[in-house]
């Protein structure tokens, strides 16, 4: 059995280097483009660093017990299995004390930092209907709404613009349902709800587009019913000057649309 113990041991700590080799080295993670995902993909590598040595150690003894504790012949009843109560109590406490410290980092530590500056550079509302998004930007008189198609023709909707190397605030409310405005790319998200107000604010660091890469898309993120998945709107993060430029252009068509919606 001292025998066991330590081999198993031996094969526990090979695999968790392994596996945190694996987790602290590759990046798994999509496109980033604002400093809270970088803080998000942080929290995410650190339950993981935590998570494997629990996932090997299972995996391990699991794997061990199966090979070693076998039944050798038909007839042979496999071996006693008896409650070990250090075990049982010491298993408790790692593994509450493990999720005790994920409670305070990055639970605490990262709910404090998103929550730590509500300043911005730009407001833009966002109303949530089924299925589409209302986006507004009130300094500039521009509004925007998506188009319930799918993916393939995602394209063809009007793109949720944001200037690189801003701060965004997003007030975010909902006209019927319960939706949620999340953007991959900036790993944020807050729930759209009807009556009430709901605030977010994102540092936004790299410039993107819905063409380069699909985590550059408004995606509603709670279900609220059959056109759900559809509920997307592209993304296009551009430069402060092109993002300038683009505000122009929109107030132009706008004032254009208006002008033929008059007859003129
Ligand atoms: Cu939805």
């Amino acid at each position: 059995m001292r025998r066991d113990v330590v081999l198993v041991g031996i094969l526990w700590i090979l695999a968790s280097l392994v596996g945190e080799y694996v987790v602290s080295i590759i990046d798994f993670y999509p496109l980033r483009a604002a400093l809270e995902a970088e803080h998000i993909d942080q929290a995410i590598r650190t339950l993981m660093m935590l998570a494997v040595p629990v996932f090997t150690f299972v995996v391990v003894v699991l794997l061990y017990s199966i090979w070693r504790f076998r039944a050798r012949d038909e007839s042979e009843v496999g071996a006693p299995i008896y409650t070990n109560r250090t075990f049982t109590v010491g298993w408790l406490v790692v593994t509450s004390a493990l999720a005790a410290v994920l409670f305070y980092n990055p639970g605490y530590v990262g709910w404090t930092f998103l929550k730590s500056n509500p300043t911005a550079d730009l407001e833009i509302q966002v109303t949530a209907a089924q299925w589409h998004w209302h986006i507004t930007y009130p300094e500039y008189g521009v509004s925007l709404k998506s188009r319930p198609i799918g993916f393939a023709r995602l394209d063809e909707s009007p793109a949720l613009a944001l200037p690189a190397g801003k701060r965004v605030k997003f007030v975010v409310t909902s006209d019927d349902v319960i939706h949620s405005f999340w953007i991959p790319a900036l790993r944020m998200k807050v729930d759209a709800v009807p009556g009430v107000v709901t605030t977010m604010y994102v540092t936004i660091t790299e410039t993107g587009s819905y063409e380069e890469d699909a985590v550059f898309r408004v995606q509603c993120a709670e279900l609220c019913g059959t056109g759900h998945s559809r509920m997307t709107m592209p993304v296009v993060i551009l430069e402060p000057e092109e993002f300038e430029h683009w505000i122009q252009e929109q107030q132009k068509m706008q004032m254009e649309g208006m002008t033929e919606g008059d007859g003129h």
